[in-house]
């Protein structure tokens, strides 16, 4: 989609701090942290959220999981522990809609959140 930031990231056309990248998944550190690990992973293709995930997208998002699994252990928060969340609309507090999971960690995190 032409006017979503994350697809101009995957474009290449806005930067990002890349962990992790394959065919289908980007994963990048997040601009405004939230704990000391903060890494995005977003599918390439454009979903607007989770709201709007089809029987489709069962493969991308197997490769979100697994694209989980591997950023957690490369930034050592795996062992602890770490949360893996996605926002979905106004009252979810998704601000950027593109498919995006939190993979948060590196503290001991709260719940229930806010
Ligand atoms: P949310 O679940 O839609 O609220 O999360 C969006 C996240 O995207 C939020 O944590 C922002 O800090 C983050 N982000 C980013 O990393 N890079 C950007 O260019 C923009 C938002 I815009």
């Amino acid at each position: 989609m032409s006017d979503c930031i994350f697809c101009k990231i995957v474009a290449g056309e806005l930067p990002s701090n890349t962990v992790f990248e394959n065919d289908e998944v980007l994963a990048f550190h997040d601009i405004r942290p939230q704990a000391p690990v903060h890494v995005l992973i977003i599918p390439k293709r454009h979903i607007p959220s989770a709201h709007a995930l089809t029987a489709e997208d069962a493969a991308v998002l197997g490769e979100i999981h697994q694209a989980a699994r591997q950023i957690a252990e490369q930034l050592g928060v795996a062992e602890q522990g770490y949360r893996l969340v996605t926002n979905v609309g106004f009252h979810g507090q998704q601000t950027v809609p593109h498919l995006h999971y939190h993979l948060l960690g590196g503290r001991q995190l709260q719940w229930p959140p806010g």
